[in-house]
């Protein structure tokens, strides 16, 4: 149980946000002399544009409009491949694709008037799914291949061996806080960005080439974020450049904020995943060989898919060890919105593929998934098909945790007595384990930077790239910073995240939030603790090096407690001219990848864990009630319940809901047709079942991440796989499944599967 203090604690963000404080970028204090921005788009998923009438708007007072002409600088956004412009040209590949922008004295000018422009097209045949794209070889790059032992012999070994299709559907970001940005021109040539990014350093990067202008003419400020979940790790780049256009255009403030139902509309989510797998099993039911091909569905451009799909090709095996696996990867071009960043970035793809493999295969071997699991869960030593050995490899004690806590046995027979001759209902459970590894992928992003100033009065500020999205990122660097300098909490404030204050950074993305910024910030703090120790060195003419700490702001010297405190310690610093202010940074040590071969160690460790899912079906609507979750997780050496909890259960309510119920579907024209909250639909507070019991694994020994605590961001999101096969095991109680496994699992989706078995 948390001590209600904790909720209510003023030195947590949320305390804001309980009582309406917080501000987000459209809650700014903005110049009175601000325009606003509304963008107007393709209503075709494929054409050239023969025409665009403004319906006599361009000739209106104060009212301006830009396209892909008034661009000064390159009419590009793509971040690892060039593939993205800005505003189409001639043609346009998706729905929602941005044509220009126009600016007027009110929000609501602006979007009127924009609603009303035309655009003339021909329109041409898009391609919607993966599979098609595959079949007309339209790929956003070549084919990624992972490969460990050796699959044609793996396959001769085995004694059984199946074979199938699996779809995984996307999923909407559904920030609460939509897309937007604030551009404010400052004197000469110079802008100031406000951005609702994970990536502010993209964000000056894109609008400096954009405007054929330089990075050091661009400060990118952020705040905070009414949450991103990766929809703003790459797609909050196009609307703060576009206010920063119109505002370097027309030299006056400009504000872009994305009304709901264009943001739905407009950004790309979870890729769409269509998978082929076969998988070998030797007598005794361990893995010997899997082969599996992923067609991602990318959208129109790259955006982020090379880096998702690598991550899928990571996390295929799930948490299972699998001596003779290929993967391969194809990015498929379709005319959507380019997909993007989602909190789990591809794992959950690969994760629900292999789990389907295994559940599957233990039906038609007519034993229980927990069989095929307890054989094959990774375990310490075991190497990962892409070169990394397991270590502190804690996923088998989780699980076996969680089967001793449930006492497993028991659980079988009263489901098993509950199901028998039931007709109304139906209980299932499963098991999930997870396995997912923390750090970039990209080994080169795994950098961050941290500032700490130190003021005359004591107190502390400091600047990293973390962006605050709600995850408590804040407080976790607050709460190190305070450990490290032995001085309160109160004393440190987290300052918003700024390109002129930490340049070159890398997204808040990844999981490694914290990991980064908060070792960097602790760097930055010892090195102002060393400075106070030479001081004291010098000062005591002594030839060894002093021990200098504080212990609640109060200074000790070799153990031995002092007449002076932190602040007293501060002036005298100052006095003697010492500087209060350092810069430092941390690369996450011990990791590399060789992206020819594959092979590597790109994961500074893995995150472990299990969960198990409960639920009741009824068979006759096809709706489920979810039950009872119990999850075991290794977080290291935790050094907040309060926010990791928070994590752990928000991860798993949008896990639940991308596997049971948020369905994205676009019609063959490539429109968006769940494209409102009336037709999209997340899990709420009703969704979660009552009882949801979340402990951590003690683990003493893991030594890395953030003073031997664990990412957190991502990891748990996989659990909600685990809903996925508890309804299936529900619904398909003891017998064989002959449909393909599709998520979402929606009630429509029940009811058919129950329908067709019947
Ligand atoms: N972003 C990224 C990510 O650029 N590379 C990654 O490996 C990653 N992983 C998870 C989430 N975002
Ligand atoms: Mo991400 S999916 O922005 O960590």
């Amino acid at each position: 149980m948390l001590k209600k203090i904790d909720y209510i604690s003023k030195d947590y963000d949320r305390y804001l946000h309980l009582t309406g404080k917080s501000e987000f970028v459209d809650d700014m204090n903005i110049p009175s002399d601000t325009m606003y921005a509304s963008v107007f788009y393709s209503s075709v998923a494929k054409g050239k544009i023969k025409n665009i009438d403004f319906k006599g708007a361009d000739k209106l007072h104060n009212v301006f409009i830009f396209t892909a002409k008034d661009i000064p600088g390159e009419n590009q956004i793509g971040g690892i491949i060039k593939d993205e412009l800005l505003f189409a040209e001639d043609e346009v590949d998706f729905v929602g694709e941005p044509i220009g922008v126009l600016v007027a004295e009110t929000r609501e000018k602006a979007e009127e008037y924009s609603k009303k422009i035309e655009v003339e097209y021909e329109q041409l045949e898009p391609i919607i799914t993966a599979r098609e794209s595959f079949l007309k070889n339209n790929f956003i790059m070549p084919p990624r291949i992972f490969e460990s032992g050796d699959i044609v012999k793996g396959f001769k070994k085995c004694e059984y061996i199946f074979e199938d299709k699996v779809e995984f559907g996307g999923q909407e970001h559904l920030y609460l806080e939509t897309q937007g940005a604030i551009a404010l021109p400052l004197e000469g040539n110079n802008l100031k960005i406000i951005s609702s990014t994970q990536n502010p350093t993209a964000v000056q990067r894109i609008t400096a080439s954009i405007l054929g202008i330089s990075n050091n003419n661009i400060e990118v400020d952020v705040l905070r974020l009414g949450g991103a979940f990766g929809g703003k790790e790459d797609q909050a780049n196009a609307w703060a450049v576009i206010a920063g256009l119109a505002a370097y255009k027309l030299k006056k403030p400009v504000k872009l904020i994305l009304e709901r139902s264009d943001d739905i509309k407009l950004t790309g989510k979870r890729h769409p995943y269509s998978i082929d797998y076969r998988i070998g099993f030797a007598k005794d039911y361990k893995i010997i060989a899997y082969e599996v091909i992923f067609y991602q569905n990318a959208g129109a451009a790259a955006d982020l898919s090379p880096a998702v799909l690598d991550r899928t090709l990571f996390h295929c095996n799930g948490s299972y060890f699998i001596p003779n696996l290929k993967a391969t990867g194809y990015s498929c071009k379709t005319n959507l919105p380019p997909n993007t960043a989602f909190r789990g970035f591809g794992a959950p793809q690969g994760i629900f593929a292999i789990e389907s493999a295994i559940f599957k295969s233990a039906r038609k071997l007519r034993i229980s998934p927990q069989k095929i699991q307890e054989i094959n869960l990774l375990t310490e030593g075991k190497v990962f098909h892409y070169g990394q050995v397991a270590k502190n490899c804690t996923v088998k004690n989780c699980y076996d945790s969680i089967t001793r806590k449930i006492n497993i046995s028991k659980k079988e027979k009263e489901i098993s007595l509950f199901n028998t001759g039931n007709t109304e209902f139906r209980k299932g459970f499963y098991i999930m384990p997870l396995t997912f590894g923390i750090s970039f992928t990209n080994t080169m992003m795994n950098q961050a930077s941290a500032l700490v100033n130190i003021y005359s009065d004591g107190s502390v500020s400091i600047s990293t790239a973390a962006i605050e999205m709600g995850q408590g990122v804040n407080y976790k660097i607050r709460q190190v910073a305070s450990e490290e300098l032995g001085i309160d909490i109160s004393k440190i404030r987290v300052e918003t995240t700024n390109t002129s204050r930490i340049a070159n950074t890398s997204p808040t993305a990844a999981s490694s939030g914290a990991d980064l910024n908060g070792n960097a910030s602790r760097i930055a703090c010892r090195e102002i603790l060393n400075r106070i120790t030479k001081y004291y060195s010098d000062k005591q003419k002594s030839n060894k090096k002093l021990r200098v700490e504080f212990k609640k702001e109060q200074l000790f010297i070799n153990g031995k407690k002092q007449e002076q405190h932190w602040k007293s310690v501060v002036t005298e610093l100052l006095m003697n001219r010492i500087s209060l202010s350092a810069h430092c940074s941390y690369a996450t040590p011990k990791i590399k990848f060789d992206k020819i071969k594959n092979k590597g160690n790109p994961f500074s460790y893995h995150t472990y864990g299990a969960a198990y899912f409960e639920v009741t079906a009824d068979i006759s609507l096809g709706t489920f009630k979810l039950d009872e979750i119990v999850i075991i997780h290794d977080g290291g050496k935790v050094i907040n319940k309060v926010i990791d909890t928070g994590q752990i259960e928000g991860a798993l309510a949008q896990g639940i809901g991308m596997m049971t119920m948020e369905e994205i579907i676009y019609d063959e024209k490539g429109n968006l047709t769940t494209n409102s909250l009336s037709k999209y639909k997340v899990p709420d507070i009703y969704s979660m079942p009552d009882d949801i019991n979340i402990t951590f694994y003690q683990n003493n020994d893991f030594e890395s991440g953030l003073k031997g605590s664990k990412a957190v961001g991502e990891p748990p999101l996989v659990y909600g796989i685990g809903a996925y096969f508890a309804i299936i095991n529900a619904i398909g109680f003891n017998k064989e499944i002959n449909y393909i496994f599709e998520s979402p699992l929606t009630n429509e989706r029940i009811f058919n599967y129950i329908n067709r078995e019947a």
